[in-house]
């Protein structure tokens, strides 16, 4: 069978990353850190992972936490210490050696947490109201502890520990960052109503609720540049018992200000995160008609709603997360229109090789 040669396999650049094509590998919590060592990454198995999915136009990097106090898993990797970048850079230069690009997800996780998983500090978030969850604990997990609500000079600090991850990145040699504001982590917990009942000028109206992603972005952006900043938000997921009763309200305004500065993409988890894309309360085509920048879909894409959404001017780039865990060579199976293998739902999160880099690739990487 020939390769098709649509749209979604044509290069392109995301605000100033020159991409080979447009499937974007999707960021993807495993859990294979060296956490002995402090939550190093990059060892060989983690390299082999990279390498082996890097025929992607542009890999984003599972979740990376800015500070200790912003883990909330086990074995997660970290972009604040000396031990973590050179770990990093293990990983980039391989993913580049191979053609591909990567930019570093970075990430607090806020109140989903507990003091097993940051070395014993209270988890922080905009208020002090614990999520409805279990959270991950040494040896289990455990109901989620009620957070300590971040003091205005707290907030500071916070955003300095995403400025410094971002440079941290660069140092790496990653190719940008995309800031994790998703899925009912402190980014989103800011955002929206159910976790943010501050009454400062962080918290109420949504102009409020929107000023610490931007501070973050801000930061981000001073650092490293517009160009080379991306930012994962979803407007309409529940995810992380996180709850909006006006999305349109809070993330209209925050893409509007995400226009204006210029910044490289908006990676949009459309609906609920891995599951259900038909949630209302959000105009994902008006926020493709009004952010100047790059429109990474994602979730549930299929083949053809990702070659649909390419061609058709819907999105720019398609970011896919679980078929990528099961199809190291997904953008060769996509061209060729061969069979995706399935996950295996026990080896996501577990330490060791099985269910990482064992999967086969038809594609010599
Ligand atoms: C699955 C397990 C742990 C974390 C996300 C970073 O949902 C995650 C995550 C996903 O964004």
């Amino acid at each position: 069978m020939t390769p098709t040669q649509a749209l979604l396999f044509q290069p392109t650049r995301i605000g100033d990353i020159e991409v080979a094509n447009r499937v974007v590998m999707a960021p993807l919590t495993r859990c294979r850190a060296d956490e002995a060592a402090g939550d190093v990454p990059g060892s060989e198995m983690n390299v082999t992972y990279y390498r082996q999915r890097s025929t992607a136009g542009l890999i984003i990097s599972e979740a990376t936490q800015v500070s200790l106090g912003g883990k909330g898993y086990r074995a997660t990797p970290g972009i604040y210490s000396d031990a973590q970048v050179e770990g990093w850079k293990h990983i980039t230069q391989a993913v580049n050696a191979a053609g591909s690009k990567i930019v570093a997800q970075i990430w607090h996780v806020g109140r989903i947490s507990h003091p097993e998983m940051t070395g014993g500090l209270q988890p922080v978030a905009p208020s002090a109201v614990a999520p409805n969850i279990m959270t991950h604990s040494r040896n289990g997990k455990s109901p989620a502890p009620v957070p300590h609500a971040l003091t205005a000079s707290e907030i500071k600090d916070v955003v300095n520990q995403y400025r410094q991850g971002a440079a941290n990145a660069m140092r790496a040699g990653f190719d940008g960052v995309e800031i994790h504001g998703a899925n009912g982590y402190l980014i989103d917990q800011f955002l929206r109503e159910s976790t943010n009942l501050r009454t400062d000028t962080y918290g109420g109206l949504p102009a409020n609720r929107i000023r610490f992603a931007l501070e973050v972005v801000d930061a981000v952006v001073a650092e490293i540049g517009a160009g080379l900043t991306g930012i994962r938000l979803s407007p309409v997921s529940p995810a992380n018992d996180s709850a909006e009763s006006q999305p349109q309200a809070v993330f209209g305004p925050l893409v509007e200000a995400l226009s204006e500065r210029g910044i490289a993409f908006i990676h949009f988890v459309e609906g609920a995160t891995g599951g259900p894309r038909d949630l209302p309360g959000f105009d994902f085509a008006w926020a493709r008609k009004t952010f100047k920048g790059a429109y990474i879909a994602n979730n549930g894409y299929t083949r053809e709603m990702a070659l649909d959404a390419v061609e058709s001017g819907r999105a720019d780039a398609v970011a896919f997360g679980r078929p990528y865990i099961a199809n190291p060579d997904l953008v060769q199976r996509l061209q060729l229109n061969a069979p995706l293998a399935a996950v295996n739902p026990k080896t996501i999160y577990v330490p060791g090789p099985e269910g990482y880099i064992d999967y086969p690739s038809f594609h010599a990487t």
